[in-house]
């Protein structure tokens, strides 16, 4: 089964990241996702710029960013000129007044522009920016903190993306509380990929490289039972 895994790098062990980010890298993850905040639009500060500039520095992999602060449009160019074409760069929309003028500065910066949409937000709200988007990110919990409970009610947003993704072009990510079980469900709906905090892959007492692995034999044995049935 195809489907993308990203590394939350804000659960990582920041005593030595560089040996974190050689593991996960050698341990088959796809990409690094950073949570940048501002401690406005979100009640927290995680990760920042210097992070952000140390990460793309230590590997080759693609960075996935997704920026909870308000109004990107006035620092986005800080972040873009840190980056590398290909990477992915989300914004909300709810914390812009232009959103779709920050998607384009993010697309004529050659990078992948997507937006995060949070569990309270609607689709309807976000609807023609799914225009201009490669890609989605789903949030199953309210942004700001890693090792939440997922919300359930965010199920059924899921299925009427996945609905307008194949009509409009977009992919889908998942962002939050992210366990086996919904990548089971969710890999074989079309979800293109998984952010893989506290709750799978983050402080397990195991090797990146084995939980990595796990989740994609576990993935392609349920395809190969279900085939079968
Ligand atoms: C939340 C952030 C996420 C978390 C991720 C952590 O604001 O956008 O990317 O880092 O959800 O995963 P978990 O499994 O601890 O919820
Ligand atoms: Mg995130």
């Amino acid at each position: 089964m195809d489907f993308e895994l990203m590394a939350s790098l804000m659960c990582a062990n920041y005593g030595n990241l560089e040996k974190e980010i050689r593991e996960l890298d050698e341990g088959g993850i796809d990409s690094f996702h950073i949570d940048i905040m501002d401690g406005r639009f979100v009640p927290n500060f995680a990760m920042s710029l210097n992070d952000m500039k140390y990460i793309a520095g230590a590997t080759k992999k693609p960075l996935d960013v997704h920026l909870m602060i308000e109004h990107p449009n006035n620092r986005v160019e800080i972040f873009l000129g840190n980056l590398r074409k290909g990477d992915t760069v989300y914004i909300h929309p709810e914390a812009e007044y232009h959103p779709s003028t920050t998607l384009q500065k993010i697309i004529d910066a050659g990078m992948i522009p997507g937006i995060a949409i949070n569990p309270g937000t609607s689709i309807e709200t976000v609807f023609e920016m799914l225009r201009i988007v490669k890609k989605v990110l789903i949030m199953s919990v309210n942004p700001g903190n890693a090792g939440q409970m997922f919300l359930p009610y965010v199920g059924k947003k899921i299925h009427k993306l996945l609905v307008l993704k194949e009509e409009m072009g977009f992919k889908i990510y998942w962002d939050g509380a992210c366990s086996a079980d919904k990548i089971l469900k969710y890999a074989p709906q079309g979800m293109d990929g998984f952010v893989l905090g506290t709750t799978l892959l983050f402080n397990k007492g195991r090797p990146y490289k084995e939980i990595i692995e796990e989740i994609h034999h576990y993935c392609d044995d349920s395809s190969n039972s279900s085939g079968d049935a």
